[in-house]
């Protein structure tokens, strides 16, 4: 009789350790949002243009990336519109937008921007490829007036190439390979989206759009 009740208390005991085990676990896994990034992170559209591929990652103090969602808007709807869900910016007028992406996770908010420069239709359209391994604007969109647009990129003291990842069909547009302190342009006569990346700096890309 007396084992039976030392037994009783024993389980009863187990049960407060585990519960209070599992509260405590639960509490230290719980991830905090640290940061928002868009891709592109500034762009150069011309009036009338829509770019879909607009992306926006949300990571915590660690670096991971937290699978949510968040609400895109514009900080002027006359210049460039942004999609409320998908994100693809259109624009609309000349002129200059903030395109922001803001999040709420567990209670914590922030925002991830991208610049929007709106520019009247043109054949011809500038890059720069900075000291600091970026391409400038991320997103460059040019018009085709009769044939063909042309781009040039200014390559700062700092070498990079432009090296595709993908042409619309019909298009061969040569590679660039390792350039610095001069400029080189490209003749673009296929409409459609060309993306291309360096290939000295691991992340460093942008992306054409031929109009
Ligand atoms: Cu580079």
């Amino acid at each position: 009789m007396q084992l039976m009740r030392y037994a009783r208390a024993a389980v009863v005991a187990g049960v407060a350790v585990a519960a209070l085990a599992c509260g405590s676990d639960s509490t230290s896994s719980k991830q905090v949002l640290d940061s928002v990034s868009v891709e592109p992170r500034d762009a150069v559209l011309t009036v009338g243009t829509l770019w879909p591929h607009v992306h926006s990652t949300a990571r915590d103090r660690t670096g991971v990336e937290i699978k949510t969602t968040g609400r895109w808007s514009s900080s002027n709807e006359s210049v460039a519109t942004v999609g409320i869900t998908a994100g693809a910016i259109a624009g609309i007028a000349v002129g200059t937008a903030i395109a922001r992406n803001t999040v709420t996770y567990n209670g914590v908010t922030e925002t991830g921007e991208s610049s929007i420069t709106v520019v009247a239709p043109s054949d011809t359209g500038t890059v720069t490829a900075t000291v600091s391994a970026a391409f400038t604007p991320q997103l460059r969109a040019v018009n085709r007036s009769g044939s063909a647009a042309t781009v040039t990129w200014n390559f700062e003291a700092e070498p990079h190439t432009v090296t595709w990842d993908s042409e619309p069909p019909g298009a061969s547009v040569a590679d660039i390979s390792a350039t610095s302190s001069t400029s080189v342009s490209r003749e673009f006569t296929v409409a459609g989206t060309n993306e291309y990346h360096c290939s000295i700096h691991a992340g460093m890309a942008g992306s054409l759009l031929v109009q």
